[in-house]
């Protein structure tokens, strides 16, 4: 809040009677909200300067009256939102709607879930609480509810005090970390085109927002970060025209006060296939038609050597429709202004930059690259570049030499025996090694975008980066079942399997469990476990991914003998073949059957860049290129907290078989698509466990993309496979949060003891908190305490209040601020 900024933090603790490391974090946070409240009793300026700490702390200072009086501005304005209480839905002024939550429901079914999500949906209340859990509806529309404002309106207030928001959750996420010292972590699911990278910007908005720190730049920085990775990593699908095309996992870091002092992103395979083909109706990643279109408007085509009457062969999937565009519309055009806003914004030199647009430009001329074949009385298996003019241009852009290029593409070596034998490449074949060659280009690319915005935004080392806290935002592509599915979905899909596996873990698995270990008598509530199919799919050596390795192994293999594979080892009622469909398989995923075309998976994933390729690219005169092809790009490191996922996942000893073996792991060259996808599925979960979790589940209301339609059928699918209506029932009947005596102790003492006193983490000591608190429905077991969602947010607010008061009149007994 701003009345915040009013203060500084002492920098010596006063003599006090709580900890001294609770001190900074404290004070601030409980002074402002002392003052608040003391402000919403009595809203005038004049009482508040008569406020014996303003007085004391700042004297006459009249800066400080300019301050209060913006201030209270702010507050009238919010005062005025507040009294409609719902921003979104201004006939309803009652204090707190039982409607907010499912978990009010009284009778509680499909049927009356899907009714209250359908009249909310109506009234444009796009957010519905499960509990702790927020069910996000896609509006499918602007709504005016994301401004400063209602940022503020939610900040650090209770749940119920406000309709039901994504603010809200973030804030919750942000509350516990600042109170309990602890990482979070926002899980957004659903799937594609449901709302989870909309879901995502909006998080980072609110926690910048909340994460106020005097650096104004940074909180700028962490702000671009989105748009401009997106603009690499987004593309146009059949589903979604902003589609991610990679997973996305962004920290934000704040020191022990709560204020933002970093970001982190983490990236999951990427869907670098999109570089060189496009399925019917799909784009390329954005960042391709924004550079072409925004050097067509800055007559700057020739210097980047990119034809301007048709767009190059890789972004021309429909043919003259990208020119049609680009032409008649300047959005590309002002997209690449933003983006080079972005970039400067975040802090990459004029000259990173420049070698970014050459490297993309090299590879949408690569991608123009032709060849013909030879034929010749000895050799029928030659091929040739027709038009030299593209190979030099691709050359030119990626500072190498044009006939150096050429022979990578139309040869390659072989050593046999000690003996180096150069083989020609056939035309096919060119052409695979040129699309693998802008392939590779494009992905490291991307992931030096990545690893230079992490150094870029790395908390600065004098603010006490050591104790600092996180949030974590978990933002995947979403569950995809298109008319035609290859192996790119099926990538997605797993992870998507895996993330559902995770929420049920978190959310049904591991509560039930605790139940029995300490004796206590909850109504268990059934669940589609879906661990059967995930083992389907990672279990080694016959899970369907292991299989796939080891048929790409086998140079003879081809996909039909890959399909035929699957059929003999997948014994199991998630897997089928249909008819008549060579090289076609189903998969019954949780949310859906998904047809897949098996055509070109074991080139996908055998994922091949020959070396000729890399030692020609080394050459270059680019430094950047040099150096995305100088070192493997390796994740090493994460296997022991990869080990610690499975232990406290509790998954099946066998899928943590790849994590044993880190040469197969860490080895780029020897790597294929299938393991580096494990391998990144097992760092991604190692990352989410460390966090407390937050859960987002977003549903698209249809399939049409319109305003205010309500598709019952497509509603009622995704709660379906989402396990909504159980998880209402656990809310209902469950404890979700579970502490061990000790930690509620140490976290709770304040409301029943002294603050001087350190009370034993024993059961009487919690019962003599929960009694003070006068909280019910709770229940002890053996080792824990077993609370409702709801007790957590009334217990935290309950000492809010006592710290806060105990501060206040610490400041007054002490007289210290004199
Ligand atoms: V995918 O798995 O990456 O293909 P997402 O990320 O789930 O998918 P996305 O966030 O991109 O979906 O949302 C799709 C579109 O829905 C957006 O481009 C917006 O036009 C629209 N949308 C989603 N959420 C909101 C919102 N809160 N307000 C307005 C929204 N529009
Ligand atoms: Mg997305």
């Amino acid at each position: 809040h701003p009345v915040k900024t009013l203060f500084k933090i002492p920098r010596n603790p006063p003599p006090t009677l709580l900890h001294p490391e609770k001190w900074c974090r404290g004070f601030n946070h409980f002074i402002s909200q002392c003052l608040i409240k003391d402000f919403e009793k009595r809203p005038s300026v004049t009482h508040l300067l008569e406020h014996p700490f303003i007085k004391q702390v700042h004297g006459k200072d009249m800066s400080l009256q300019k301050q209060l009086a913006e201030l209270i501005q702010e507050q009238q304005q919010l005062g005025s939102i507040a009294k409609t209480r719902r921003p979104y839905h201004v006939d309803r002024a009652d204090k707190y709607s039982l409607d907010d939550d499912l978990v009010n429901l009284e009778v509680l079914n499909e049927d009356t879930i899907i009714q209250q999500l359908q009249k909310r949906y109506a009234d444009l209340q796009i957010y519905t609480y499960v509990g702790d859990i927020l069910i996000a509806l896609n509006p499918f529309q602007n709504l005016s509810i994301y401004s400063p404002q209602f940022s503020r309106l939610y900040h650090g207030v209770k749940r119920s005090s406000n309709p039901p928001h994504i603010f809200a959750s973030a804030d919750a996420a942000y509350q516990s970390m600042v109170t309990f010292s602890k990482d979070q972590c926002i899980i957004i699911s659903g799937e594609s085109g449901a709302g989870k990278t909309e879901s995502a910007h909006l998080i980072v908005q609110h926690l910048t927002f909340l994460g106020k720190a005097n650096n104004r730049a940074l909180r700028e920085k962490i702000l671009q970060v989105n748009p401009l990775v997106e603009a690499f990593g987004n593309a146009c699908t059949a589903i979604n025209d902003n589609s991610s095309r990679f997973g996305k996992y962004l920290e934000m870091m704040f020191t022990p006060t709560g204020a933002v002092m970093g970001a982190k992103i983490s990236e999951y395979l990427l869907e670098k296939s999109r570089v060189v083909k496009q399925a019917v109706g799909e784009k390329n990643f954005h960042i391709f038609y924004y550079i072409y279109a925004g050097l067509y408007h800055q007559k700057k085509l020739s210097e980047y050597r990119l034809p301007d009457k048709k767009p190059p062969r890789y972004i021309d999937n429909e043919t003259g429709r990208v020119m049609h565009d680009i032409v008649t519309k300047d959005s590309y055009g002002r997209q690449f202004e933003a983006i080079q806003h972005c970039f400067r914004i975040i802090g990459f030199t004029d000259e990173e930059v420049y070698s970014v647009y050459r490297i993309l430009t090299g590879i949408l001329n690569t991608g123009n690259i032709e060849f013909a074949a030879i034929s010749s009385q000895h050799q029928t298996d030659k091929s040739e570049v027709p038009n030299p003019e593209a190979l030099d241009n691709a050359a030119a852009l990626l500072s190498i030499g044009s006939e150096e290029l050429q022979e990578a593409l139309t040869s390659h070596c072989v050593v046999t025996r000690g003996e180096t034998i150069i083989r020609t490449n056939t035309v096919d074949k060119a052409a695979d090694v040129r699309d693998a060659m802008s392939k590779a280009l494009y992905s490291r690319l991307f992931s030096w975008i990545v690893n230079r915005i992490n150094t870029l935004l790395q908390p600065d080392k004098n603010i006490c980066a050591e104790n600092g806290m996180n949030v974590g935002i978990l933002d995947i592509f979403g569950f995809e079942n298109f008319t035609r599915n290859s192996f790119e979905q099926l990538c997605i899909n797993i992870a998507n399997e895996q993330i559902q596996f995770y929420f049920n873990q978190h959310i049904f698995a591991l509560e039930q469990m605790e139940y029995q270990s300490e004796g206590i008598d909850a109504t268990a509530v059934e669940y589609e476990d879906n661990r059967p199919l995930l083992d389907m799919f990672l279990q080694k050596p016959m899970g369907l991914l292991s299989l796939l390795d080891e048929e790409s192994r086998f140079p003879q293999a081809t996909d039909l003998t890959l399909v035929d594979k699957f059929e003999d080892n997948l014994r199991c009622k998630y897997f089928w073949r249909p008819k008549g469909v060579e090289l076609s398989f189903g998969i019954q995923h949780y949310a859906g059957k998904v047809l897949y075309d098996a055509s070109a998976f074991l080139e996908k994933n055998r994922d091949t860049l020959p070396a000729d390729v890399v030692v020609v690219l080394r050459t270059s005169e680019n430094k950047l290129l040099q150096q995305l092809f100088s070192s493997p790009l390796t994740k090493t490191g994460m296997f022991c907290t990869a080990l610690l996922t499975f232990s406290l996942l509790q998954l099946p000893v066998d899928t943590m078989e790849v994590m044993r073996h880190p040469e197969e792991t860490t080895n780029m060259k020897r790597q294929t698509m299938a393991s580096y996808f494990r391998y990144s599925l097992m760092d991604l979960l190692s990352k989410m466990v460390v966090g407390q979790p937050h859960f987002i589940r977003c549903i698209k209301p249809n399939d049409d993309r319109e305003a205010l339609m309500f598709s019952h059928e497509r509603v009622l699918l995704q709660l379906r496979y989402t396990g909504i209506l159980e998880t209402v029932k656990i809310r209902q009947k469950g404890y979700s949060h579970r502490i061990l005596f000790e930690e509620f102790v140490k976290r709770y003492y304040y409301l029943a003891f002294k603050a001087h006193e350190t009370p034993l983490g024993s059961r009487e000591n919690c019962l003599a908190i929960l009694e003070k608190s006068k909280l019910d429905n709770w229940i002890l077991g053996k080792t824990k305490v077993f609370l409702k969602y709801y007790h957590i947010e009334q217990l935290n607010l309950f000492l809010r209040e006592v710290i806060g008061r105990v501060v206040v009149m610490q400041a007054y007994i002490k007289g210290w601020l004199g």
